[in-house]
C-alpha cells in the first residue's frame, strides 16, 4: 500500500460517542488534497463505470484489491478524453502522470491527465480506502520531476530477479516511473558487451519489461561498452545488434554508459559517433523507441580538470533529444541548483540525475538505513530525469528509495525525516520501533574513499555515550552505566524482534548479518559496562569474567559475513555503529583493559598481547627490504639489497594505536607514513585510515590496512610495488627485524 500511516484522530464528545477521523497520510506527498467528512466504510467491492475505456493496469490494480460487484461502491475511472470522466475533465491536471481523484458519499472519481496517471490516481485511492473508515478527499495531484526511479548501476552482485520484480510493484505505489538496468558485474551489460543474453536469460529480461510496463515503471536497458570499444563502425554495430536483441525482448528506452573509463577510451568526440550512429541506425529505425540516455566519462564537476577541456562539449553534439546523465559536484554527492547549473551550460541540455545514494558499492560493509536528505528541491525543475543508484540490497535500498520517490514527486513539501518515519512503518509494520532502531544504527559510510558521511547515527546512544564518558573522567557515575546499558540492550532486543519476525522476510533475510551484529554489538556494550562496574567495585574476577565475555562476543561478530557464497563478487563484513557505537566499544575497553593492568596482576593474559612492540623495524618480503624511494615517489618499493649509503630508507618505526589496533609505519628517512592506499601521506595523520594490522602467518605477518582490513591485504604487484589485494586471498607474508 502506498499509505503507510494512519492518523487516527479520536476526539471524545462529551458524554460517550467518539468520533474517528481516519483521514491518511498519503506519500508521495500530493500537491494538493482537502479532506472533507466519513465518505464509507471501507469497500467490500467496487462498482465500475468507464472501466474498458481506462487505463487496463490502473483497473487491475483496483481491482486486485476490491472485488468486481454491481452492488459496490461506486467507481469512475478514465483518463483526459474517456467519456467516463467527461464531466471532470476541467478538474484534471493538465502535468503529464497526474490525476484527479474525488472520494465522497456517492461515490470516487479518478481521472488521470493520462494512464500513467489513472494509474496512480488508483494508488492514491488504494492508499485512501485502506482504514475502516474512508473520508471523503479531492486531491489534484502530479510529479514535480518528470523521469523518476533508480539506476541499478553499482558494482558487486546484481539484484535478482525476484528482487527486480519486487522493486517494480515498489516503484509503482510510491509513483516512481524510471528503472534503468545498468548492473556492472553482469557479463552482458559490460564485460562481455557484444554478446547477446543466452536465452533462460532473454526470457527473464522479458518478464522485467512486462512487469515493468504493468507498474508504468519505463524500463530501461543499458549497455556499457566503453572498456574496450574500438570507436569504429563494427563496434557500433554490435551495440545496435545487442540493443535489437533487447528490443525483440520488449525494452523501448536504451541507455549507453561510457562511466568510469579513462584516457583514451574518455574521448567526447568518439564518444558523440558512436552515439550519433546508435541514434541513426537504431533508434531512427524504431519509431516506438522512446529514447536512448547516456551516461559520459566525464559525469561529475570534481573530475573535469582530469579530463580533456572540451569533453562535455565534444559530445553535447549528439541530439538534444538524448539524455546526458550527472552524478553532481563528485561522484557520491547530493545534488544542488549550482552544480546542474554548471552542467547544462556545458552539454546544452537538462541534465539527467545519476545520484550515487544510497549506494554502497565502495564501502561494502556498512548499509544506508538513514533519512535521505542533502538534494536541494530547486534542482529537480532544472533536472530532465533523477535515478537513485541503490546498494545491492534490493529490500533495504527501499527506505532511501521511499525518500527518493517522495522528494521527486513534491520537492517542496519534501520532509526527510518524516517520510523515513513512513518509510520505516511501510517495510516492517508490527514492528516499527525494533526496524526504527536498526536503522539508526545503519546510517553511516564509514571512512571510504568518497569522503561522504552521515552523522544522524542514533541520537540517543551518541548523547548517552558522551555523557558517560564525561562522567568517567570525573569519576564514576552509575547513573551513566545504567542508562548505557539499557540503551545497548534495546539495540540487542530490537536486533532480536526483527531476527524473529516474520512481517518483511525478503527485508529481514537480507539484512540478517547486519542484525547479527546489532544484536552483538549490545551484548558486547552490556558486557562494557559490566567491566566498568567490575573496575568500581574492584572486583578484578568479575572484571575479567566480562572482558573474556566482551572478547568472545566481539570475535563471533568478526566471523559473520554477507553475500558470502561461491562466486559472490564482494563480500562483506558487516559493520553497525561505526560513527559512535563501536568507536566508543573499543575506546571504553581499551583504556578499562589499560586501567586494569595498572591495578592488578590476575589474568593479565586473557588480553592480546602485541603483535610486535613498538619500535624500529627493517619490513621484508622474500628476502627483499621495503624502502623509501629516493625521488618523492609516491609508493614504497622493494630493494633487493640493504642499502647502506642511506640506510634509514629501509627503517620503517612502527608504533602500536589502541583505538584502532594497529601500528602507524612512518619511513625513518622523513617520517613519511603509509596511508590505506599504501602510498605515502600527504593529508594530516588520520588513525582511524593510517594504521594497519599485523596478522601473524608463520615467522611473519600479513598486513593489511585497519579502515578496510576484512577485505583488503597487502602484497606486491609484478613491480614490486604495493598494492591492495581485495577478496579472501592468502597474501604476502611480511617479516619484520628489529633495527637497533
Ligand atoms: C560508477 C558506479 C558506482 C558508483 C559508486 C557512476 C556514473 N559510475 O565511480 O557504477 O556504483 O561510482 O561507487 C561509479 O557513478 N564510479
Amino acid at each position: 500500500m502506498t499509505i503507510k500511516q494512519t492518523l487516527v484522530a479520536c476526539i471524545a464528545l462529551a458524554s460517550s460517542a467518539t468520533v474517528c477521523s481516519q483521514t491518511v497520510t498519503i506519500f508521495p506527498t500530493p500537491q494538493t488534497v482537502k479532506w472533507g467528512l466519513k465518505a464509507f466504510d471501507r469497500p467490500e467491492s467496487v462498482a465500475l463505470t468507464g472501466a474498458s475505456t481506462a487505463d487496463q493496469d490502473a483497473v487491475s490494480m483496483l481491482l486486485s484489491h476490491f472485488p468486481e460487484s454491481n452492488n459496490g461502491v461506486k467507481v469512475t475511472i478514465g483518463e483526459r478524453g474517456d467519456k467516463a470522466v467527461k464531466n471532470v475533465t476541467s478538474l484534471i491536471p493538465k502535468h503529464p502522470e497526474g490525476y484527479y481523484l474525488k472520494v465522497d458519499k456517492d461515490g470516487v472519481i479518478i481521472a488521470g491527465a493520462d494512464e500513467a496517471g489513472t494509474y496512480y490516481g488508483v494508488q492514491t485511492f488504494l492508499a485512501v480506502a485502506s482504514q475502516p473508515e474512508v473520508m471523503s478527499v479531492e486531491i489534484v495531484d502530479f510529479p514535480a520531476t518528470p523521469n523518476r526511479g533508480v539506476v541499478e548501476g553499482f558494482y558487486g552482485n546484481a539484484w535478482s530477479h525476484a528482487n527486480r520484480l519486487s522493486q517494480f510493484e515498489f516503484y509503482g505505489e510510491n509513483k516512481l516511473n524510471t528503472y534503468i538496468y545498468g548492473p556492472k558485474d553482469d557479463p552482458y551489460h559490460r564485460e562481455k558487451w557484444r554478446e547477446p543474453y543466452p536465452d533462460d536469460q532473454a526470457q527473464r529480461l522479458k518478464e522485467l519489461a512486462d512487469a515493468a510496463s504493468r507498474h508504468k515503471v519505463n524500463f530501461v536497458w543499458g549497455i556499457h561498452p566503453a572498456g574496450d570499444h574500438s570507436w569504429k563502425d563494427d563496434d557500433n554495430q554490435a551495440i545496435v545488434k545487442k540493443f535489437e536483441q533487447l528490443y525483440g525482448l520488449g525494452v523501448r528506452t536504451f541507455a549507453v554508459f561510457f562511466d568510469d573509463v579513462f584516457g583514451q577510451q574518455a574521448d567526447g568526440k568518439k564518444h558523440a559517433k558512436t552515439i550519433d550512429y546508435v541514434r541513426k541506425h537504431f533508434i531512427k529505425r524504431h519509431p516506438d523507441v522512446k529514447g536512448l540516455i547516456v551516461c559520459p566519462s566525464l559525469y561529475n564537476k570534481a573530475w573535469a580538470p582530469s579530463f580533456q577541456a572540451t569533453y562535455l562539449e565534444d559530445l553535447a553534439v549528439i541530439d538534444p533529444a538524448i539524455k546526458i546523465m550527472w552524478t553532481g559536484n563528485s561522484v557520491v554527492d547530493f545534488i544542488d541548483v549550482a552544480d546542474v547549473e554548471w552542467v547544462n551550460s556545458r552539454i546544452g541540455r537538462k541534465a539527467f540525475i545519476w545520484l550515487n545514494y544510497p549506494v554502497t558499492d565502495f564501502c561494502v560493509n556498512h548499509l544506508l538505513m538513514g533519512p535521505t536528505y542533502g538534494n536541494e528541491p530547486a534542482a529537480t525543475s532544472m533536472v530532465s530525469g533523477f535515478t537513485a543508484n541503490p546498494m545491492e540490497y534490493a529490500e533495504a535500498s527501499k527506505v532511501s528509495l521511499f525518500g527518493i520517490a517522495d522528494f521527486l514527486w513534491n520537492p517542496k513539501a519534501y520532509d526527510a525525516d518524516a517520510s523515513w518515519e513512513q518509510a520505516i512503518k511501510a517495510l516492517m509494520p508490527g514492528h516499527e520501533d525494533a526496524f526504527r532502531t536498526f536503522c539508526l544504527y545503519n546510517v553511516d559510510l564509514g571512512q571510504n574513499a568518497h569522503g561522504l558521511r552521515r552523522l544522524g547515527e542514533s541520537p540517543e546512544m551518541k548523547e548517552l555515550i558522551d555523557q558517560y564518558e564525561e562522567a568517567m573522567t570525573n569519576g564514576y557515575s552509575q547513573e551513566g552505566a545504567d542508562a548505557l546499558r539499557k540503551e545497548f540492550t534495546r539495540l540487542t532486543y530490537s536486533a532480536t524482534e526483527l531476527l524473529g519476525s516474520e512481517s518483511n522476510r525478503p527485508l529481514i533475510d537480507e539484512i540478517t548479518p547486519w542484525l547479527e551484529v546489532a544484536r552483538l554489538q549490545g551484548e558486547r556494550g552490556q558486557a562494557a559496562v559490566d567491566m566498568y562496574e567490575a573496575l568500581a567495585d574492584r572486583a578484578d574476577h568479575r572484571f575479567i569474567e566480562a572482558y573474556k565475555k566482551y572478547a568472545a562476543l566481539t570475535d563471533s561478530a568478526s566471523r559473520i559475513t554477507s553475500r558470502d557464497f561461491p562466486g559472490s563478487i564482494k563480500v562483506a563484513y558487516p559493520m553497525v555503529g561505526t560513527l559512535y557505537a563501536e568507536p566508543f566499544l573499543r575506546r571504553s575497553v581499551g583504556k578499562m583493559e589499560q586501567a586494569y593492568k595498572k591495578m592488578y596482576n590476575y589474568a593479565v593474559d586473557v588480553f592480546p598481547t602485541l603483535p610486535v612492540e613498538n619500535g624500529s623495524y627493517h619490513i621484508k618480503l622474500d628476502g627483499a627490504f621495503l624502502g623509501n624511494p629516493d625521488a618523492e615517489g609516491e609508493y614504497p618499493i622493494l630493494q633487493s639489497v640493504e642499502d647502506n649509503v642511506n640506510p634509514d630508507r629501509q627503517v620503517w618505526r612502527l608504533t602500536y594505536v589502541p583505538e584502532t589496533k594497529g601500528y602507524s609505519i612512518v619511513n625513518a628517512k622523513d617520517s613519511r607514513y603509509l596511508t590505506e592506499k599504501v602510498t605515502f601521506g600527504k593529508t594530516p595523520f588520520d588513525k582511524e585510515i593510517h594504521t594497519f594490522m599485523l596478522t601473524p602467518v608463520g615467522d611473519g605477518f600479513v598486513i593489511s590496512n585497519t579502515a578496510n582490513s576484512r577485505t583488503t591485504i597487502w602484497t606486491l604487484d609484478k613491480t614490486g610495488r604495493l598494492v591492495p589485494l581485495r577478496g579472501k586471498v592468502k597474501g604476502a607474508v611480511f617479516t619484520l627485524e628489529p633495527v637497533k
